[in-house]
């Protein structure tokens, strides 16, 4: 790994420049680091577990574009397969090959999925699939959980207000939209089976394994009280597979837990890093979508020939071989990190699952891990409650560089408490 320059005088500028154009100066809020303060890395390559900034440092991964590098940056097959579909032509906005094999792969993933359709984001999808439950069941009423993030549809952007009523959690959102939408603690059956029985709910949309409260994993019983109750009351089950879709099994969180949603919702992974969402289900469902049936979704760039042709790639590679290996890295950063905390003295949680990820730090010292960790060349999420996500193309001497490097960071902060 190069020495960390002290220079980040490239991304200063640029950022200065950012800021002139977008708000805040990113294009989405959690790039911008107004959770762990300073100037943002504006990256300009990357490959394998690693980026480069502008100024030359080199960082190992954690962001991994918030969830789609399941293969490492820049991975040959995926650059191959998308420059080929470029030669061939950006956007038809007409069926083409490559929607159709790369349906098929998460068809054949995911058994749930009779019918799908792509989209460009995982907003869209989870917008589309809660339009399409409230049609198929005729019922306005929602249920999210607090903590739960499914993109920025005004419906979704809501809050807990009093007694579960959602209350908008943007402005902009207004009360109306946010009013159908009821919002209950993660984890807690009795709160949503007391709201499906009753309220007349169209669906529960449900981060299966919630990852934007930071990772945490359902408690037993949970995902299969939440079939059971919805089943009883005639309420839609949506899983948000945008994140655990291809992550935390090929066959997602429904297959690693065995419970069957009525709609999946997707994106990051199923398009190697392009813009991708989905959403799918039963056929019965589906129907309903136009032009089959009345529930109106279109989009410009929908099942566009590079995102699908990055998608095939990608998914062509998830074998059983590796998600065993990503199981044992995943394994070992975990155990090292945790004994660097121990180590230490640091009062950190590490919670995992799979290929994610995320390093609670207490009293509020997540900041300066994260700060303490970039200037050793560790790129982490800038957030509290984001996911680290190991790849395929982190290796084990990137592993043990991350632990010594936590090691350090842990001792720095508790030096400072
Ligand atoms: P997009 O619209 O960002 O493609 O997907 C929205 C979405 C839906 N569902 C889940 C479970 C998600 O995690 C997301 C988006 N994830 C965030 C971070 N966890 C993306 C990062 C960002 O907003 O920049």
């Amino acid at each position: 790994m190069t020495a960390i320059s002290e220079s980040t005088r490239r991304s200063g500028e640029l950022m200065e420049r950012a800021e002139r154009l977008f708000p805040g100066g990113v294009n989405s809020p959690v790039r911008a680091f107004r959770s762990v303060g300073g100037t943002p890395r504006v990256i300009e390559r990357a490959s394998g577990a690693r980026v480069w900034d502008v100024d030359g440092n080199e960082l190992i991964d954690y962001v991994g574009s918030w969830g789609p590098m399941i293969l490492g940056h820049a991975h040959p097959a995926v650059v191959d397969a998308v420059q080929r579909a470029a030669a061939r032509g950006t956007s038809y906005g007409a069926p083409n090959p490559h929607e159709v094999e790369l349906g098929e792969l998460i068809v054949g993933a995911m058994p749930s999925i009779e019918r799908l359709r792509f989209v460009s984001s995982g907003t869209e999808a989870a917008m589309s699939a809660i339009r399409l439950a409230r049609a198929a069941t005729g019922r306005e009423t929602i249920v999210k959980m607090a903590g739960g993030y499914h993109g920025h549809a005004d419906a979704l952007l809501v809050e807990p207000g009093s007694g579960a009523i959602g209350m908008p959690a943007s402005a902009g959102v207004t009360i109306g939209a946010a009013r159908d939408t009821l919002v209950v603690p993660y984890n807690d059956l009795d709160a949503v089976d007391r709201i499906v029985r009753e309220h007349d709910v169209a669906a529960v949309i449900v981060e299966p394994v919630a990852a934007n409260m930071g990772v945490v994993t359902p408690l037993s019983g949970y995902l299969e009280g939440l079939r059971a109750s919805t089943a009883r009351h005639g309420t839609l089950l949506i899983f948000d597979e945008v994140i655990t879709g291809f992550r935390v099994a090929r066959g997602g969180a429904q297959q690693r837990y065995g419970v069957t949603p009525d709609l999946t919702v997707l994106g990051k992974i199923i398009g190697g890093g392009l813009p991708v969402g989905a959403y799918g289900g039963r056929a019965d469902l589906m129907s309903l979508v136009a032009p089959a049936g009345p529930v109106y979704q279109a989009g410009t760039l929908s099942g566009n020939p590079l995102a699908m042709a990055a998608g095939v790639a990608t998914l062509s590679h998830l074998d059983d071989g590796l998600y065993a290996n990503l199981e044992i890295a995943a394994t070992r950063l975990e155990d090292g990190l945790v004994a660097a905390a121990d180590a230490a003295g640091a009062s950190v949680q590490v919670s995992r699952l799979a290929s994610m990820l995320t390093v609670f730090v207490n009293d509020g010292a997540y900041p300066a891990f994260f700060h303490a960790m970039l200037a050793a060349g560790f790129l982490l999420p800038p957030s509290q409650h984001e996911a680290w996500f190991i790849s395929a193309a982190h290796r084990v001497e990137d592993l043990d560089a991350t632990i010594d490097a936590a090691r350090a960071a842990f001792d720095r902060i508790h030096e400072d408490r």
